[in-house]
């Protein structure tokens, strides 16, 4: 059989990953071999994930922080509900998010029998009324996200951490693929804007390291030691991930990659990347198709089924939102010229 090659990014917009960065790639291949679940025996890896907690901390607002790098946004977010669940005061205990959230807290409530109360939207962003609405004595955790999955939304995050601070509730924020485009804007999303307890902000996204490579970032190490399992036949004595062995190479290549572009690099890449949305929303609507204003680097506009199957028939990858608009994540490997060339395949198209 001939060797199968991997796919390239050429066509690709529908992805919220994108390739790594050179020295990403090159961290992942010469660490690959190392396992961070057993510190003791990897100690320079184990090393490393502190630098990247450091690393992440500092992208989202927050000294000394604690935390580790995940195998994704899912992980990380199961992780938040956990700690929320473990330290909450109730048998009944439920966790609030608007629905915008990604699924992934769906898992979350099923695995460790939390209800979800999903609070409705207004404008795309969580509604404040009707997230009160759902809160009661028994909510241990309130979700907001910082970067909707399908919009690119940024929900009001002070205001969510007020209620779950008069509630006696975390507040988690979900900026898995935000975080890494976040901190060149104005919206108020970190720790240093809010009192939120953890956060889920995904090198493997925006942060253009190799997957697996998720963060998960909590206040202090209190929270992190709700997750604390004992590991008696191990040199270290406990164990917070939700993975046991896990590849060194998404560690290695997000503290590359963030010492690498962390801050001026990463702030080209969102100005280029915010840039190409707002154009693409431009030219998409200057040819009569409604389009969802691009907040972020994300562009939701309505184009006819036919010519979107079309438009996957000479190879191109578009994703749907639920409310059935074509999504364009404009990710760093979604380049001006291939947007060009996406354009005038719909205007040979339409
Ligand atoms: N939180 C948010 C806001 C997300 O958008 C996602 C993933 C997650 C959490 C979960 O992260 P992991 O997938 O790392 O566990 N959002 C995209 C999705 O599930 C991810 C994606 C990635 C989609 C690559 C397509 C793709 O090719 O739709």
């Amino acid at each position: 059989m001939q060797r199968a090659e991997p796919q390239d990014f050429s066509r690709v917009l529908s992805s919220m990953c994108t390739e790594p960065h050179p020295t990403a790639r090159d961290a992942a291949e010469r660490f690959l071999a190392t396992n961070p679940g057993d510190p003791g025996t990897y100690e320079t890896v184990a090393k490393m994930e502190r630098e990247a907690v450091d690393l992440l901390g500092q992208v989202a607002g927050l000294q000394d922080a604690a935390g580790y790098i995940a195998s994704g946004g899912t992980e990380a977010n199961i992780q938040a509900v956990r700690i929320a669940r473990n330290r909450a005061d109730t048998r009944d205990p439920n966790f609030v998010a608007p629905a915008s959230a990604h699924f992934s807290f769906r898992k979350a409530a099923d695995i460790l029998g939390v209800e979800l109360r999903t609070a409705p939207l207004e404008d795309y962003r969580a509604n404040l009324d009707g997230v009160a609405e759902l809160i009661d004595d028994d909510t241990a955790l309130v979700v907001g996200v910082a970067g909707t999955t399908e919009y690119g939304r940024v929900d009001p995050i002070p205001a969510l951490s007020d209620m779950a601070t008069d509630a006696d509730a975390l507040c988690h924020v979900d900026a898995a693929w935000g975080g890494f485009v976040l901190p060149f804007t104005a919206h108020a999303w970190d720790f240093s804007d809010a009192d939120i307890d953890t956060m889920t902000i995904d090198p493997h996204k925006m942060g253009q390291a190799a997957v697996p490579a998720g963060g998960l970032l909590a206040r202090g190490p209190e929270l992190l030691d709700e997750l604390a399992i004992d590991t008696p036949y191990l040199e270290s004595t406990s164990q917070v991930t939700l993975t046991g062995t896990r590849s060194g190479a998404g560690v290695a290549s997000a503290v590359a990659v963030m010492e690498e572009l962390w801050r001026e690099g990463y702030e080209r890449q969102y100005r280029q990347s915010q840039t190409n949305a707002d154009w693409l929303a431009a030219e998409v609507r200057s040819r009569g198709f409604d389009v969802v204003s691009p907040v972020l680097p994300i562009v939701a506009m309505d184009l006819p089924h036919d010519l979107v199957a079309d438009l996957r028939e000479r190879g191109w990858r578009i994703s749907r939102t639920e409310a059935d608009e074509a999504r364009v994540v404009c990710m760093p490997h979604v380049t001006r010229p291939m947007l060009q060339e996406f354009l005038a395949d719909i205007d040979e198209l339409a």
